[in-house]
């Protein structure tokens, strides 16, 4: 008996919250100031007609990226898209599809430098002709955060990351969102060579490195072409704190790699030397020759005459 109470029971369970949830029905605000708030999750409606169109809103951090996959079953065909607007209300992608017959995915990610802590940003969603017999999303958070710092490296020196001679992993937006440069301070103590190498992780992204002296101006700089590793150095004469900047172009989301190496100037003058060492051997080595080939000659010569 008491099994059937029991099977019962989750019977009833499974009826009033089925195992999977296809996706929660949800219905945005019809403005700005009506917009209804995503968490992550996947979120279907009962279809969409022309000139509807339905606000909501993310909040999302520094260093995080807006993730959204759009999926649009037409009845028969129908045109309509996306918006995502910064908490200003400005337009910072629009992504409008004609769809005709079978339903069509697509893909939005958006992410947000430091300018601010947390970024809100709001997704309108809209029908422009004819219907939609469903217009879902699925709304994710991706975190693309710079080293180790839970946060976006500054777009300026002001916000600049402290680090010291190293490897680091960091993300750029490319046209993906408004991350387009990461700043990074580091403090030089000796006299010698500041090294900087940046390569991206991704062939489809070209990245830029460039130094800063302790007055902010620009004292070394590289352009790479894509998926090619830059590297550019500087003598620094003077210690203080000296600033890196990586920027980089892309149509996608750009991880990269850098490494700030220095080379005393002991180091460089045992390069010197080395090279001069050389220069001389090699001198040396041409004269040697030269008189061995006129002796020999002088010697060939003489038999020859005789
Ligand atoms: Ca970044």
């Amino acid at each position: 008996m008491k099994k059937i109470i029991y099977f019962g029971i989750i019977v009833c369970f499974l009826i009033i919250f089925p195992l999977e949830t296809q996706g929660v029905l949800l219905k945005g605000g019809n403005s700005f100031d009506t917009a209804v708030e995503l968490t992550p999750g996947t979120y279907e409606d009962e279809g969409m007609s022309g000139g509807q169109s339905e606000y909501f809103f993310v909040n999302l951090k520094a260093g995080q990226s807006l993730q959204l996959e759009i999926n649009l079953a037409p009845r028969g065909a129908a045109i309509g898209g996306i918006i995502l607007y910064n908490e200003d209300k400005l337009s910072l992608v629009k992504k409008e599809e004609l769809v005709q017959g079978e339903p069509a995915t697509f893909k939005i990610s958006y992410l947000l430098n430091s300018e601010k802590d947390s970024h809100k940003i709001y997704i309108k969603k809209y029908c422009r002709l004819f219907r939609f017999d469903s217009f879902t999303i699925n709304f994710s958070i991706e975190d693309f955060y710079d080293l180790s710092s839970k946060t976006d490296a500054g777009e300026s020196f002001e916000g600049a990351i402290d680090i010291s001679y190293g490897k680091y992993k960091g993300y750029l937006s490319g046209e993906n969102g408004n991350d387009k440069k990461d700043f990074y301070k580091i403090p030089v103590e000796k006299i010698g060579n500041l090294i900087l190498e940046a390569i991206p992780l991704t062939k489809t992204a070209e990245i830029s490195a460039a130094i800063y002296n302790k007055e902010k101006n620009i004292i070394a700089q590289k352009i790479g072409d894509f998926g090619q590793k830059v590297r550019t150095s500087r003598y620094i004469t003077e210690p203080g704190d000296y600033f890196i900047e990586i920027g980089g172009e892309s149509e996608e989301i750009i991880p990269y790699e850098f490494e700030v190496l220095s080379k005393e100037e002991k180091l460089k003058v045992e390069k010197k030397s080395f090279f001069e060492t050389l220069n001389l051997k090699f001198i040396f080595g041409i004269i040697f020759l030269i008189l061995v080939l006129f002796v020999a000659g002088k010697i060939i010569y003489s038999i020859w005459k005789k």
